[in-house]
């Protein structure tokens, strides 16, 4: 028999589930509007995900199954609805792929009925997470995401190694598992995302090099390297992109977020940038942009950060963190930004594709040092005195 409390959490879920969002009127800065509730959240999960339903067998109607965190979601549109690849952490730390669906982009996220099951080629594979989704000209689907293995060959409990998985469906119900990507001059990858086209014929990734699990060491930011097959994945050489530089929010790290959305006048990339702080890693979201015939050619670097964690982003899990590996792009010009906070849950923000190019192409550049970015600012603020005294 159905446990009786079922319908109680069955009442308050859907209520969630309906519940309309709107825009965040207390933030303003002109790129995009936030939204008022975040799109996935831990709550979101289905009740059959967690709970077994019949009194016999869970008389106290208990969580068999619990779910810690909803985050870092890849996207994509398909049939006129907005799908996000979720990275879904269970209580057991593991994490795993959950499909939800909305018809509007910003409120009514529902996870279909089974989480994403990946084939299972790697038996060393701990865990998977981060997924970005490409669609690519070749027809294809492909998922990106990064498949962690216990390091053995460190006397390190918890030394892991890195690598990038790929999957690709036609449909987000079934997916095709190809061969992890080598890079032959970077022992660990994470952060990998695949370029919608072929570039010079061959399939382009980015990639972000790392010398450990954790500290990219070497690694000089993001990467760019092609390859010929994609079933059996190998790049020879990785050049580098959006460089980690002295005192700025890539100081620590950086990696490849959403895939690069195309615009008249270049590739815009939405990325995360690191720093280290006294409090820990403070995660931030960065744009820039590169040439539409050369995609690892940098033409712009706007300064400062696109999105950072503000008000209750700034608390959870891991604390001072926005990170983003998905976007929407509608044919109307309209972007949907899906970024997590504090690898927590996942909010929205919505802007245009008119307002990023205005963004990435027209804010200054980082100047690298104070007395210079001081002189940046003052000269901004002589033009809005001239104008106001005229
Ligand atoms: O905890 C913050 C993020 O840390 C990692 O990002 P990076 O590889 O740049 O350090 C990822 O594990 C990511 O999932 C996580 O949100």
């Amino acid at each position: 028999m159905l446990h009786e409390k079922y319908f109680e959490e069955l009442e308050k879920y859907e209520t969630l589930i309906n519940r309309k969002n709107e825009i965040d009127e207390k933030f303003y800065n002109g790129v995009y509007d936030r939204y008022k509730y975040p799109v996935l959240t831990r709550e979101h999960i289905p009740l059959i995900w967690q709970y077994d339903l019949d009194a016999e067998s869970n008389p106290h109607f208990m969580k068999r199954l619990g779910v810690n965190a909803v985050m870092n979601s890849g996207a994509i549109e398909l049939d006129g609805k907005y799908y996000l690849v979720a990275r879904i952490e269970g209580d057991d730390r593991k994490s795993f792929f959950g499909v939800a669906v909305s018809d509007s982009g910003t409120e009514g996220f529902r996870f279909l009925d089974y989480p994403v099951i990946l084939p299972d080629k790697y038996p060393e594979e701990t865990n998977v997470y981060d997924m970005r989704l490409t669609r690519h000209e070749d027809g294809y689907i492909y998922g990106l995401f990064c498949s962690e293995s216990k390091d053995k060959s460190a006397s390190d409990l918890s030394a892991a190694v890195a690598a990038a998985g790929i999957v690709r469906t036609k449909d987000l119900k079934i997916w095709e598992r190809l061969n992890n990507l080598v890079t032959k001059n970077s022992p660990q990858q994470r952060n990998v995302v695949l370029h919608p086209e072929f570039v010079d014929g061959k399939y382009a990734f980015y990639t972000r090099p790392m010398d450990d699990f954790i500290e990219t060491g070497s690694g000089g930011g993001i990467g760019f390297g092609l390859c010929d097959d994609i079933e059996h994945a190998v790049i020879e050489e990785e050049k580098m992109v959006s460089l980690r530089k002295y005192h700025t929010l890539t100081e620590a790290k950086n990696g490849a977020g959403a895939v690069p959305i195309k615009t008249e006048k270049g590739w815009i990339h939405i990325a995360h940038g690191v720093r280290n702080t006294a409090a820990g890693l403070r995660y931030v979201i960065y744009a820039f942009a590169t040439d539409i015939k050369d995609p690892s050619r940098i033409i712009a670097e706007p300064s400062g950060l696109l999105i950072g964690p503000r008000g209750e982003e700034r608390t959870g899990d891991v604390s001072n963190v926005v990170f983003t590996n998905g976007a929407i792009v509608k044919e109307n010009g309209e972007i949907f930004i899906y970024y997590a906070s504090s690898d927590t849950r996942l909010h929205v923000a919505v802007t245009t594709i008119g307002k990023l190019m205005d963004y990435v192409f027209h804010t200054p550049e980082d100047l690298l040092r104070s007395a210079d970015c001081v002189k940046q600012r003052c000269s901004l603020i002589q033009k809005n005195l001239e104008y106001l005294n005229a």
